[in-house]
């Protein structure tokens, strides 16, 4: 049965998707297998140059492509234009690996001994809504540089532009087979990825309770595995930090993309004797905080994805807990304000990842407490402290259980870098040159010289 896909920032049907049931998933993934064998001996120069031709159609597709994304993900046009760029500057960083991978030499008794890294095959992508494009790309992007096919399933709420893309690997020259995006049930393709034998890895972005569903199918056939799930992020801001600048920045790192971001830093620790101070610096941030129709070039913030989001999203805030919210759309569309809750310890809303513009403040005594109440989660996957202590800076760096840290800054990802995830945030490491040893197997070969 075709599913409807809404617009959310009105809640209208913009387009129809028919979904592949398991013999058409099947289908592609033998497609995947075949044109597997011509894909990993296609010379280097040659798969570079494909690549870098793809991150060419992308860029000459931008407008496009981010006219779809703000239209079937409800992101601002500023931030859909972030992201198609970003699918091309990571196209463009993997285009150098199949000419620079390169493996080693290593001295050994009686021989020459050399690794190579050898591609894994096909590999299955499970893709969420949050942000469709660049988290379909860093998956692809360094699974094809490496000499491997891809299935890619989008999420059922945004397959738009994966197809699209996949439809610029076509015109950019990529054989038919090498990038395959197959929209459909979550369940019904997962099954598929985890159980076809042609499929050697599965790389799932997502919640924990999926992530944890195929780890558990994939190490029943001993198949590889990134994971990518939740976060519950600390932002944490010490006395001797710029406040301004603190304040002036939380917003972003907590809303961006309405806080449907892995990496929000949903909780903002301060230290006591600057936390009324920061929560009045903080406050004409929140309120004044722009949200609305996503096309328009000043709006900060846009819907939620869904009905259901923004209803579990309202479960988490209760008018008790809350500080200051600001303002949001009544509908039609999935609206949620802009709001900041101090709630009480132990409370779901400090420990659960909400996934809506929603963040808690906290207040903490010193550096060892910080690092406490950030550790206190089940997450470890991204935060941000903000300091004029350097020192201070890399000890809780260095003390905070998470993958991805930033200093007097929220950023998370950088492609040139590594992504990913501690505890129940993840299994493995994105982007970077990280994500090469993810898609694939070093083989090691010696060769006896006689002596
Ligand atoms: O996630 P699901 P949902 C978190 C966030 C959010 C919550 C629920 O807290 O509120 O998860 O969101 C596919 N086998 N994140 O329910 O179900 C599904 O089709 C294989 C954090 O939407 O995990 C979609 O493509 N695949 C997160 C993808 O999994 C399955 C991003 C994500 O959907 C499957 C999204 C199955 N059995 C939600 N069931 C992040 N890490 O950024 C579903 N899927």
């Amino acid at each position: 049965m075709s599913t409807p896909i809404l617009n959310p920032a009105t809640g209208e049907a913009i387009t129809v998707v028919e979904p592949l049931g398991p013999a058409e998933v099947d289908a592609a993934i033998a497609l995947a297998a075949r044109t597997f064998e011509t894909w990993r001996h296609t010379g280097p120069s040659q798969r570079a140059a494909l690549l870098r031709r793809f991150a060419a159609a992308v860029d000459a597709d931008l407008e496009n492509l981010a006219a779809l994304e703000v239209a079937n993900a409800g992101h601002t046009l500023s931030d859909a234009r972030w992201e198609a760029g970003n699918v091309r500057d990571v196209l463009a960083y993997y285009a150098g690996a199949p000419e620079r991978h390169t493996g080693a030499q290593i001295p050994v008794d009686g021989g020459v001994d050399i690794t190579f890294h050898e591609p894994l095959g096909v590999t299955g992508i499970i893709v969420p809504w949050n942000f469709p494009m660049p988290i379909a790309a860093w998956g692809f992007a360094p699974a094809l540089a490496a000499g491997n096919t891809v299935v890619l399933k989008p999420a059922e709420l945004t397959p738009l532009t994966a197809l699209r893309l996949a439809e610029l690997a076509l015109e950019a020259g990529l054989p038919e087979g090498v990038l395959q995006v197959l929209p459909g049930k979550g369940p019904v393709i997962g099954e598929r990825f985890i159980a076809h034998p042609a499929v050697r890895k599965v790389v799932f972005t997502g919640s924990t309770e999926v992530g944890r569903q195929i780890m558990a199918g994939c190490s029943a056939q001993l198949k590889r595995v990134t994971l990518e799930l939740g976060g519950k992020s600390a932002n944490i801001i010490f006395d001797d930090a710029d406040l301004e600048a603190a304040a002036a920045a939380a917003p972003g790192g907590a809303f961006d993309n309405a806080g449907q971001d892995c990496c929000a830093r949903s909780r903002v620790l301060v230290q006591a004797n600057v936390y009324e101070r920061f929560l009045e610096l903080l406050e004409p941030q929140v309120t004044g905080l722009a949200a609305g129709d996503p096309r328009q070039a000043d709006t900060a913030m846009g819907p939620l994805i869904s009905a259901a989001q923004r209803d579990r999203v309202a479960g988490y805030v209760t008018a008790d807990d809350v500080v200051f919210q600001g303002r949001a759309p009544d509908g039609p569309g999935f609206w949620f304000p802009p709001t900041v809750l101090a709630p009480a310890p132990g409370s779901p809303a400090l420990r659960e990842e909400i996934f809506g513009p929603v963040l808690a403040v906290v207040p903490f005594r010193d550096e060892a407490d910080a690092i406490r109440i950030a550790n206190d989660s089940a997450y470890g996957l991204s935060g941000s402290i903000w300091t004029s202590d350097l020192g201070r800076a890399l000890r809780t760096a260095r003390g905070v259980e998470a993958g991805n840290l930033s200093v007097n800054s929220h950023s998370s990802v950088r492609y040139w870098t590594p992504f990913g995830g501690f505890k129940h945030s993840g299994l493995g490491r994105e982007l970077g040159p990280d994500a090469l040893d993810a898609f694939t197997e070093t083989k090691n070969v010696f060769i006896a010289t006689g002596r």
